[in-house]
């Protein structure tokens, strides 16, 4: 990895003008890895457009920089990037879509940390054993010595901080606490990013929790626990489909049980499965359906499809 740093810096170093891109689900980690680095190029005086496929959640309107954020694909082509960076993105058909908006044989950094990045970039560091994209991003710019601000800090804490939850889930290692340390010391400002991490929830995205809660059922020979979210239930709680993100998190963190289905049927008519688990490599389990994802926390979606719950409790996916 230290060669790739050494020649990933020095790209970065030599262009002018770079488009980063944080994965198409903006979060803590793909968001403040982005802002992370803008802070620093833009010290740098270099030019940096971050294109997001949403508008950032308002969780993270605490962020420095968001004002290089931009949906609008003519911002970045006016941009004219001699540079593209992805973070924390193993959604290649995603970076496939964008890539013929920009002159060709323009280079592709792809920094992730996901056990289902097929390494689309021209140069990858992807390292799936990293706790974050952030904790990746970290240890390049601690190689090339680069000095973190505290803006960068708090960012890089962001990430750190959501892909662990914050130092709670399996992701955690020796590595994340030492990072998040060096970041304190740095002046990242930790209890901003746990007020934004844990008191995000509104009432009525509880109340739809407390539906999933009451849907929770054990399938005992197997060893796992699943429950589910209905369109219906999105509709009548008045709640966006991101307010459930939180679920498997929280769920996990608070049974003891091996692995975990959260099943949630999508405003796009597909059922969205979000998986945690111990022990288990739930990333094979999603690549089979086409998603993607970490060994211990992935995702598939299945497309025109309905869940169906059965009178014992037990509940399946139903495609129309
Ligand atoms: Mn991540």
């Amino acid at each position: 990895m230290e060669l790739l740093f050494t020649e990933a810096w020095g790209k970065i170093m030599a262009a002018s003008r770079i488009l980063i891109v944080p994965d198409k689900r903006v979060d803590g980690d793909s968001l403040g890895s982005s802002l992370a680095l803008a802070d620093i190029l833009i010290q740098e005086g270099k030019q940096v457009v971050v294109l997001v496929s949403e508008l950032v959640p308002p969780l993270y309107q605490f962020l420095p920089h968001l004002s290089l954020c931009t949906q609008d694909v003519s911002k970045a082509k006016a941009l004219n990037p001699d540079l593209i960076i992805s973070f924390d993105c193993s959604d290649a058909p995603y970076i496939e879509s964008l890539r013929p908006s920009f002159p060709p044989g323009v280079l592709l950094i792809n920094v992730d940390h996901h056990a289902t990045n097929s390494r689309y970039g021209d140069l990858n560091l992807v390292d799936e054993k990293a706790p974050a994209t952030a904790e990746l991003l970290y240890r390049l710019l601690n190689y090339v010595r680069q000095k973190i601000s505290p803006p960068a800090a708090l960012c890089l804490l962001a990430g750190i901080g959501f892909d662990t939850s914050l130092l709670r889930n399996s992701n955690t290692n020796e590595a994340s606490f030492r990072m998040i340390a060096d970041l304190v010391r740095l002046g990242g400002r930790l209890p901003v990013i746990q007020q934004a991490l844990t008191k995000s929830h509104s009432v009525a995205s509880l109340r739809l929790w407390g539906l999933a809660f009451d849907r929770l059922h054990e399938h005992k020979p197997f060893g796992f626990i699943s429950t589910f979210i209905t369109r219906a239930d999105l509709a009548l709680a008045d709640v966006d489909e991101e307010e459930v993100g939180g679920l498997s998190n929280f769920l996990k963190f608070v049974l003891n049980i091996d692995t975990l289905l959260v099943l949630r049927e999508n405003q796009a008519g597909g059922v969205s499965c979000s998986m945690r688990s111990s022990h288990r490599d739930v990333s094979l389990i999603a690549r089979a359906f086409g998603g993607g994802g970490h060994t211990r926390a992935a995702g598939f979606t299945v497309e025109k499809a309905k869940i169906h719950q059965l009178p014992d409790g037990s509940h399946r996916i139903e495609r129309f």
